[in-house]
């Protein structure tokens, strides 16, 4: 390692002295005029994960569904997931040393892992299409190239596809080609194969509208369109040609407001969904004949794969497993269909994909979701294997097979990613001749609310059980306990939210009255009780 060129290039990227960030549930995330320092560090960092790992080390320039003055970065480990809770350790101390400090950080980790310095390094970078995105990944590019390490500048990616392009290159391109043709064609193959064994023809069917938050969902659906337009049409608003990044619009907008976004004109009935600014989460909604919105979130979708996937497990009469992993946030409705009328076992993970992931790789099929629209299914060996000896059964047991084989192709087994559950379950919708309405109507969600409230620490508040229960600060959840009672099919929780500076409050009851009212008085405990700051939570909203 040459410390002096370290030390020499840091200083052209200085930190503002002061500044302490957390590398969080999706890696550090704040003002891009505040990340300089962190990306040429985290460039020095996912050269020495990839020397330690001896593996491709993926390193995303991207801050998601946040405003667009907004920046982040996160590090990929090699098969596709989320770094290792050691290393986002070293992530958080690297970031937050001073600049005279720099070294000695550098070389602790490099001894607490045992990093190989000779080994090679390489590194692959993506971002996103913020302003800021492009110098951000110049600065990583630079901590990288410090260290000696290599590496393959993919430009402007969809988080998923930078997952995709690790994953590939450290599976030795068994999963598939380490490029944007090779995603586009991975998926769009296996999604026009499983389209040609749906019955129905109707186009109604064949047509979506795609607001793609004018991010970066667009520029790349517009390159993958051609691909798989012979089996869907694709209109997409929000594009980006004129509006600001999340801006009244993406995923999370239309999520947590319930409500369309600007930009796009909804028919009634017509099927319509959201991605966010990074392409890992979409939602789905329509308008109904009386003009009502409805939204299909995260927890719907799982549900409509899920079944599917059953059903075809059922088909091929093998006794292998399905399990869905959901978070707190779940609304309780789906996870009761999912048990008591699908009978399919549900868990329940805190909240952040690696979580949901991890315990998703435990069965054979592993379908995870959160609420706000991001997932994905997981196969196990025992799945493949099973495809590849029923040559051997009979027809229709054939045919099942073969669907899963495309299924699991379609699938982004690396990450959650809207661009492929968009065409899973575009292709589920065709094969089982449902409407927007039929599979909206599976179920009727619980009205829900979620609010946010400002205290001085967030840390203050523990919890357990996969945050379904408050253990600090005292009182809290007896109080939370009381305040449910007064409500029926009720249910709430609070947490320190691992992306904001609050503590996210959830509700959910039998009315959209008691679901708000709950979620206030929660949000008043809350604040009484874990040293709320600024204005006081007020009923009514
Ligand atoms: P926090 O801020 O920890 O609640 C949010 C989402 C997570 C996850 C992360 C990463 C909710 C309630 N929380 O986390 O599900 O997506 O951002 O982007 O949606
Ligand atoms: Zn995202």
């Amino acid at each position: 390692m040459d410390l002096g060129a370290v030390t020499k290039y840091s200083a052209l990227h200085a930190k503002p002295s002061g500044l302490i960030l957390q590398y969080g549930t999706a890696g550090f995330r704040t003002k891009a005029e505040h990340l300089d320092h962190v990306m040429f560090r985290m460039g020095l960092l996912a050269a020495l994960r990839s020397k330690q790992t001896k593996s491709t080390i993926g390193v995303m320039v991207t801050a998601s569904h946040n405003p667009e003055e907004d920046n982040g970065v996160k590090l990929v480990d090699p098969l596709g997931e989320m770094l290792a809770p050691s290393w986002e350790e070293h992530a958080t101390c690297l970031a937050n040393a001073e600049e005279q400090d720099m070294q000695r950080v550098l070389i602790d980790i490099s001894e607490k892992e045992a990093v190989n310095l000779q080994q090679n390094a390489f590194v692959v970078v993506g971002r996103d299409t913020r302003p800021s995105s492009e110098k951000l990944s110049q600065s990583v590019i630079d901590g990288v190239t410090v260290l000696g390490g290599e590496f393959h500048d993919y430009g402007l990616l969809t988080t998923p596809q930078l997952h995709y392009m690790v994953y590939c290159r450290n599976t030795g391109s068994r999963y598939g080609k380490a490029t944007l043709e090779g995603y586009y064609q991975k998926l769009s193959k296996a999604f026009m194969e499983l389209i040609k064994q749906a019955s129905c023809s109707g186009d109604e069917y064949r047509s979506l509208k795609v607001d793609c938050a004018n991010g970066i969902g667009a520029l790349k659906l517009r390159e993958m369109e051609h691909y798989f337009s012979q089996g869907l049409s694709v209109q997409l608003f929000n594009d980006g040609s004129k509006g600001k990044l999340n801006h009244l619009c993406g995923a999370d907008f239309v999520k947590s407001h319930q409500k369309p976004p600007q930009g796009m004109e909804i028919k009634s009935n017509e099927r319509c969904c959201s991605f966010d600014g990074d392409a890992d989460r979409i939602v789905y909604y329509y308008h109904d004949a009386d003009g009502h919105f409805h939204l299909i979130d995260g927890d719907k979708i799982a549900t409509l794969i899920s079944s599917f996937l059953k059903e075809l497990l059922v088909e091929i009469g093998e006794s292998l497993n399905i399990g869905v992993v959901q978070t707190a946030y779940a609304n309780g409705s789906s996870t009761r269909y999912l048990e008591e009328v699908m009978k399919v076992p549900v868990y329940c993970t805190k909240t952040g994909v690696k979580h949901l992931h991890h315990k998703a790789q435990e069965f054979d099929i592993g379908v995870y979701f959160e609420a706000n629209g991001h997932g994905t299914a997981l196969f196990s060996t025992a799945v493949e294997m099973k495809i590849k000896q029923s040559e051997q059964l009979e027809e229709k047991k054939r045919k099942a097979a073969k669907m899963l084989e495309n299924i699991i192709d379609l699938f982004n087994q690396a990450a959650g990613d809207a661009i492929s559950d968009m065409l899973v379950i575009e292709a589920i919708l065709a094969l089982k001749g449902l409407t927007v309405q039929q599979w909206d109507a599976l179920y009727t969600d619980l009205p829900n609310r979620q609010l946010k409230v400002q205290v001085a620490d967030r840390r203050v508040i523990s919890t357990t059980n996969a945050e379904r229960q408050a253990v600090t600060p005292p009182g809290l959840q007896e109080t939370i306990n009381d305040l449910v009672k007064k409500y029926k099919l009720s249910r709430a929780f609070v947490r320190p939210s691992g992306t904001e500076d609050v503590v996210r409050v959830y509700a959910e009851a039998d009315s959209q009255e008691s679901a708000d009212h709950l979620a206030c008085e929660v949000s008043l405990a809350v604040f009484q009780l874990a040293g709320g700051i600024g204005e006081r939570p007020q009923p009514g909203f």
